[in-house]
């Protein structure tokens, strides 16, 4: 086996921050791995990801904002917060007709999993009863489905569940100590106790974060570490390049170099081996050449549509030519 993947499994730490019964990765373990040369980096995700996947399948997942703008939250990237002035129109939730119709096309284009989400900080209880039919109502089609409504209360996480849903993305976005950097009106240990809610009922965990927000090397491997060292590591991991909004606080910071965003994603790949690891946001400013990076690294999965909640996505008909050159099955 690999020395550094052997010496980091047999290496038990405490995590700071969370009291997770088996915290395995330091960040101090996280950042070697970001500081290996690129090869060797791509050569152990690769490796790590022939373990659980298919090198050559790539799960196509198709996004619809169910509620736009108008969120009294203050995340610095986000669009769709009342409080930052950007072009998003407001939208109240949509009716469930309007969600299937987008559902049925979604599916006829090729993609297997829906992902519903909504500008809220969390969902009041007649939310609940009107995302639930529509969960129903997308699962039944035969998609995977999968919902981002921010911060869950108590007894929200199981209403979901009964509905068929199969994944609750909420993700971390950034490390701990950089979060109040970016974020204000909730904290890390909201994020966390609405993680926990969802894996108590027993629906699949997506959770991942946003790099190029003005971050260090180090604010991302602590990142990584949260995440892997969740017990179990989420399922899903989402990794967002920061799509810069105008209007938004974060419209203007540095952009992040693309390899250390394919650097990102082996990483996540390497310490959270199961996962899916998907390329969501900022594929827009990803050449061809280093989407097929991603994949190297261990991306198995994308957003697929021209559009993402708000923002936008490459067209469908360059994605497919995309992986008709790559030689990639999607699923
Ligand atoms: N309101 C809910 C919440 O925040 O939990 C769910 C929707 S929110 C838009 C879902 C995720 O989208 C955020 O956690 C963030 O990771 C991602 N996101 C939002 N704006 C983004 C941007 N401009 N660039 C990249 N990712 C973004
Ligand atoms: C995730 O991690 N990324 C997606 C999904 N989960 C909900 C959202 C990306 C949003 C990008 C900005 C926008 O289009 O508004
Ligand atoms: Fe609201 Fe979610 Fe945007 Fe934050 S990320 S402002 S909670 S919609």
């Amino acid at each position: 086996m690999n020395p550094i993947l052997s010496s980091i499994d047999q290496k038990e730490t405490d995590c700071v921050h969370l009291q997770h019964k088996e915290a395995r990765w330091s960040i101090e373990q996280i950042q070697a791995l970001f500081d290996l040369p690129f090869n060797d980096l791509i050569y152990q995700a690769q490796s790590a990801h022939r373990q659980y996947h298919d090198a050559n399948t790539l799960q196509l997942s198709t996004l619809i904002s169910v509620k736009t703008g108008g969120c009294p939250e203050d995340c610095g990237y986000c669009p769709q917060a009342a409080r930052y002035h950007t072009n998003v129109e407001d939208q109240d939730l949509l009716s469930t007709e309007e969600v299937v119709s987008a559902a049925k096309i979604a599916k006829a284009e090729g993609a297997t999993r829906f992902c519903m989400g909504a500008a809220w900080r969390g969902p009041k209880q007649r939310d609940i009863a009107k995302i639930a039919e529509i969960i129903r109502d997308v699962k039944s089609l035969g998609l995977e489905t999968c919902a981002t409504l921010g911060l869950l209360k108590p007894g929200q996480a199981e209403q979901l569940k009964q509905a068929g849903l199969d994944y609750y993305n909420h993700n971390l976005d950034t490390s701990p100590e950089y979060y109040q950097e970016i974020i204000t009106t909730r904290d890390y240990s909201d994020r966390i106790h609405t993680l926990e809610q969802v894996r108590e009922a027993g629906i699949n965990v997506c959770c991942g974060g946003i790099v190029g927000m003005g971050e260090s090397r180090e604010t991302r491997a602590a990142l990584i570490a949260q995440l892997a060292n969740l017990d179990p590591y989420p399922e899903s991991v989402p990794i967002n390049y920061l799509v810069q909004v105008e209007g938004t606080p974060l419209y203007g910071t540095e952009s992040l170099d693309l390899l250390e965003f394919v650097r990102t994603i082996a990483v996540a790949r390497i310490t959270m081996p199961k996962a899916m690891v998907r390329l969501s946001a900022g594929r827009r400013m990803m050449s061809e050449a280093i989407q097929a990076l991603c994949f190297l690294a261990g991306a198995n999965s994308i957003f697929y549509g021209d559009k993402l909640l708000t923002t936008g996505n490459p067209a469908i008909e360059s994605d497919r030519a995309l992986f008709e050159k790559l030689g990639l099955r999607t699923v």
